[in-house]
């Protein structure tokens, strides 16, 4: 196929404005945060055409268990978490998430996950099959980032795939990797935002 060609083929289709962009199994109280993270390739208006499944144990796909609702622009990340308290660990640390809950994001390492578009899986990360557990996209206690490749059948890879990469990290460690992995970014460290507003608070008093 020419480039030309190909590129049209791209344009043409309908399918693509989500990918999976990887997945994290965390090792705070419960094993969180756990969450699905995607990645817009386009702007989407709707959401709502797209949803995920956990597929897991190696059981086989358990079809679309979540639907998303909302709009994203090109470039935007979302995060589906397993519960509040997962989700709270992406909005307390990152900024420009655009965050949801659902069970069916409650994995741990050996569970493979399906993006749907319109009822139809259109990207996969890991094999709905197989059990995970020693795989090489085994994510237990750790995380899988995708590093490459489109949207499509899992390919290893478009991977890097941290086997209790998480491991033994309290909640800023576990923050720090996964922000470096991801490309997430980091809220202001309070700190450093206390210490600007005592700043400007001493300059205001001392002009007056
Ligand atoms: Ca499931
Ligand atoms: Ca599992
Ligand atoms: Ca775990």
């Amino acid at each position: 196929m020419s480039p030309i060609l190909f590129s049209c083929a791209l344009v043409g289709s309908s399918q693509g404005a989500l990918i999976i962009t990887g997945v994290i199994d965390g090792v705070l109280t419960g094993g969180l945060p756990k969450a699905i993270v995607l990645t817009a390739t386009t702007d989407e208006a709707d959401l709502s055409i797209f949803g995920i499944g956990s597929a897991n144990n190696g059981g086989g796909t358990d079809g679309e268990e979540f639907t998303l609702s909302g709009a994203v622009m090109a470039g935007d990340i979302i995060v589906v978490a397993s519960n509040a308290t997962s989700e709270s660990f992406f909005t307390d640390n990152y900024l420009g998430l655009l965050t949801f809950t659902s069970g069916s994001a409650s994995i741990n390492g050996d569970d493979a996950i399906e993006l749907f578009q319109s009822g139809s899986v259109i990207d996969t990360y890991g094999d709905p099959n197989t059990n995970g557990d020693g795989e090489t996209w085994d994510y237990t206690d750790g995380y899988g980032v995708r590093t490459g490749g489109t949207a499509g059948a899992f390919d290893q890879a478009n991977y890097n795939s941290v086997f209790q990469g998480l491991d033994g990290q309290d909640e800023a460690t576990q923050a720090a990797t996964i922000q470096t992995a991801f490309g997430f970014t980091p809220v202001p460290e309070p700190s450093s935002a206390l210490l600007s507003g005592l700043a400007l608070l001493g300059l205001l008093r001392r002009r007056r």
